[in-house]
């Protein structure tokens, strides 16, 4: 036999070799493979890190390594020896710096040491960090209002990051958290808290072990949350039914070969996932759901119409639920037409769906930015719990609803205080716990955030982690926005696009990853502490040396420019952040679920916080699981497209060599693009058409019409098998696309997954 690793077999199905390969370039790309292996090994483990990748959960027993290529990819970047020292800022201005890609500038490695802006040199000039804290605090105490500030949060800070974050914050006096989960999951936690009472999925790792039927909706999990794809295989394995619901034929939901698995990687075989894979037009999961229900409700009154027992769960329904009456009716104003017409289905493929739903005792539902960026996404999600609630699929095991989360700590931040519209019940304890008057203005999200920059009422950013210019939509605008600050400071591992349009006054503050030793000054490792999307809390240490002595954590960045602002009268700041174990103390104090959070922390695996919905205690207004009763939108982008020539719809994702505004590479080997990301995908008759009007490469023109220009240069056609009318390209590229003035009815996330453009001949 071959050696595998040497020339391994082409496969077709997501994992497999073609992954194990690509982790070996990976860790070898970084350039510390030593590192990198090692420090994969501790992983997800009681005794490792976090794995910085997707917040996916970890399995009970936490023994094995759970292989995951898109991991590795995450461990290696931060685990890379390259670096960016002064003397790399020394060769480079700003603004050359600013035509490198987002993929160039990463690859230059970490950062090492803190950096202010001169203007005059137009270079990023080291400074020690003393100096950096006291001009930040001064600047900050300049301003003539704090809600003149905006703190920004990406879902990689840990829980006790976050929370002094937010404590500083308010202290500071301003509820301005903008939080990269405003595009994320910004809808979930809005239609869950509506639906059930809290923002947050229902189920266990373990429900996925019972479930019989899974509806994965609008996510990509072979590159997003490849570990999830060993728990959606192994239930397909037991005979539950996979019902994907996606555009895109994406592979690794088709078919996966586990790498974990030796028999099946030597036979190069691989199981099927997906049970039925439906794929609905952009933006008709509501529709879909609505469909289903439609079908449930008819086959139900034929049973009671025949005098057999109810196909739905009555005693559920009578006992835990409000608006049962109201949705019906709703569901029975909705035409099939527009059903039809929206979800892009067949009434057949409708019905199927709904056959397996009735076919299964207990019944998920996970989903992702398929769902979430989307005008209609909190209405679209509160659908999904209406069809969940018909037969009871709340709170028992084998059921319930999964928001997948994506940065590994998106949702403990959260729980933590993140937040700005922050509920009274937490500015009341920390006013005890702290003794000053909280605000209580609610605060800017993201959205609200970009528009105070651009109309200068809010003039000073700061942001831990993340990389905000390419993140957001209207990339140009938003550029401008920073840029005309009084002040800019970037917590940040590596150089991002975010640090190239520097305020007035500006810093790049370098950070430890979390794969890396963190020593207090009694030399005394210290721990941080995450939530997955199954609310697990659990430790995370790192255990590779750090990328430079100068580096800070986040925890002791935090402290400092906290210090240097607000004073430490109220809050001993050097002393939290030299003791990790205070600050979760004060969690502990604080926020609901942590009582002895320093102890359960330290258990493997570490502790579930109470989901009193998964307990069927429903926290709602009407205090029950509460049904909706939204119409469906009056048109979807798709429908507007088609009524306009020559619009499509498109929607951004992520490639496999990605992970948000990080390119790993520039291959996405499951969708067979190597090499390259300017691309546009498209269906093989859309193309055919498209190349005999405009050739093999495009522009791309934005046509919501509020007065912006927005234009994509130079795109590269790819056929793919995906619905007529719709278009996909990568994130973030095509950011200068999505208008900051679409987005999402409650939820206002940018709308990346329904943007109405035009092509052109280049
Ligand atoms: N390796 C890696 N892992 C990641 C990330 C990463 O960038 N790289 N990002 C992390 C983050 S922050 C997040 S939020 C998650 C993102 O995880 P995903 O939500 O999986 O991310 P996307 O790539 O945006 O994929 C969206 C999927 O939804 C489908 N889709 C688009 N529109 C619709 C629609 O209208 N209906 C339906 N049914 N489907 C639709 C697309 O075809 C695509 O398959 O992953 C996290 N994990
Ligand atoms: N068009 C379009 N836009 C989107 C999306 C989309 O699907 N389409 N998805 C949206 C989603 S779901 C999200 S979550 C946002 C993501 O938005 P962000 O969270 O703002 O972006 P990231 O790309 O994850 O941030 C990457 C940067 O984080 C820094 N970093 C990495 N690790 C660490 C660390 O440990 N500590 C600190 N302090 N910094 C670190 C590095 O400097 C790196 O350059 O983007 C959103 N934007
Ligand atoms: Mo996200």
């Amino acid at each position: 036999m071959d050696n595998p690793v040497a020339s391994p077999k082409r496969s077709s199905a997501a994992g497999g070799w073609g992954a194990l390969k690509s982790c070996g370039r990976h860790l070898v790309g970084s350039r510390a493979p030593l590192t990198g292996a090692r420090a994969l090994l501790k992983a997800n483990q009681p005794d490792g890190f976090d794995c910085p990748g997707c917040a996916w959960g970890d399995p009970e027993h936490g023994s094995s390594f759970e292989f995951c290529e898109n991991g590795v990819k995450a461990v290696s970047w931060e685990a890379t020896d390259k670096r960016t020292p002064p003397s790399f800022f020394a060769r480079h201005t700003v603004t050359e710096l600013r035509d490198w890609s987002d993929y160039a500038l990463e690859g230059e490695g970490r950062l090492t040491q803190p950096m202010r802006y001169d203007a005059g040199l137009d270079r990023y000039i080291a400074v020690p960090w003393d100096e950096a804290f006291a001009e930040i605090g001064a600047t900050l105490r300049s301003l003539d209002h704090p809600d003149q500030a905006e703190f920004y949060t990406s879902g990689r800070a840990s829980n006790e990051a976050a929370y002094l974050y937010q404590l500083f914050a308010r202290l500071y006096g301003t509820n301005n958290f903008p939080d990269c989960s405003n595009m994320c999951h910004e809808a979930s936690g809005i239609a869950l808290t509506q639906a059930i009472g809290i923002g947050k999925g229902t189920v266990s790792l373990e429900d996925f072990e019972k479930a019989d039927a899974v509806f994965v909706v609008g996510q990509n999990p072979g590159t997003n949350h490849p570990r999830m794809l060993g728990d959606l295989r192994r239930a397909a394995e037991r005979g539950a039914r996979v019902v994907v619901l996606n555009p895109v034929r994406e592979r690794g939901l088709e078919r996966f070969a586990d790498p974990q698995n030796t028999v099946e990687m030597l036979r190069g075989a691989s199981r099927p996932i997906a049970s039925h894979y439906l794929q609905p037009r952009l933006g008709g999961d509501m529709a879909a759901f609505r469909g289903m229900a439609k079908v449930i409700f008819a086959r139900d009154d034929a049973e009671l119409a025949a005098g057999r027992p109810s196909l739905l769960d009555r005693a559920f329904l009578a006992k835990h639920t409000a608006g049962l009456a109201a949705y019906r009716a709703a569901v029975d104003a909705t035409g099939w037409e527009a059903i039809l017409d929206q979800a892009g289905l067949t009434r057949a493929e409708i019905e199927a769906m709904a056959e397996v739903y009735l076919g299964a005792d207990k019944v998920i539902a996970t989903w992702a930015m398929g769902v979430t960026q989307h005008k209609h996404s909190v209405a679209t999600i509160r659908e999904i719990a209406n069809v969940l609630f018909l037969r009871g699929h709340v709170g028992r095991p084998g059921a319930g609803l999964c928001p997948v989360r994506g940065h590994s700590n998106v949702q403990g931040d959260r729980t933590v205080g993140i937040n700005e519209k922050p509920p009274a019940a937490l500015l009341d304890a920390l006013e005890r716990e702290f003794g000053f008057a909280a605000p209580r203005r609610h605060g800017h999200n993201v959205l609200a955030a970009i528009r105070a920059m651009l109309d200068g009422s809010a003039r000073a950013f700061i942001g831990l982690g993340g990389n905000f210019a390419r993140a957001t939509p209207d990339s140009a605008l938003v550029a401008k926005a920073l840029a005309g600050c009084e002040l800019t400071v970037h917590i940040a591992t590596k150089l991002n696009h975010s640090h190239l349009v520097p305020g007035r006054i500006a810093y790049i503050l370098p950070c430890l990853g979390r794969t890396e030793i963190d020593r207090n000054s009694a030399g005394k490792v210290q721990i941080v502490t995450v939530e997955d999307s199954m609310s697990m809390v659990h430790g995370s240490g790192g255990i590779n040396k750090p990328a430079s002595p100068h580096l800070r954590s986040e925890v002791a960045i935090i402290a400092g420019i906290a210090a240097a602002t607000v004073g430490s009268d109220k809050v001993d700041w050097a002393a939290l952040a030299d003791d990790h174990d205070r600050i979760r103390e004060l969690i502990a104090r604080t926020i609901p679920g942590f009582t002895g959070y320093n102890t359960r922390v330290r258990r493997p695996r570490g502790f579930l916080l109470r989901n009193l919905a998964a307990e069927r205690v429903f926290e709602t207004e009407t205090g029950k699981a509460t049904f909706s009763d939204d119409a469906l939108p009056e048109a979807t982008e798709h429908q507007q497209a088609k009524r306009a020539d020559d619009t499509f719809v498109l929607q951004t994702f992520r490639s496999h060599d990605q992970y948000n505004t990080t390119i790993y590479g520039l291959d996405d080997r499951y969708r067979g693009v190597y090499g390259e990301r300017r691309v546009l995908f498209a269906h093989p008759d859309d193309l055919a058409a498209i190349r005999d009007r405009l050739g093999e490469r495009v522009d791309i023109r934005g046509t919501h019409a509020d007065g912006v220009v927005r234009v994509a240069e130079d795109f590269r056609l790819v056929p793919f098998d995906m619905p007529r009318g719709s278009l996909a390209g990568y994130y973030p590229e095509l950011n200068v696309l999505v208008p900051l003035s679409t987005f999402g009815a409650q939820s206002d996330t940018p709308t990346s997954k329904s943007v109405l453009v035009t092509l052109h001949a280049r």
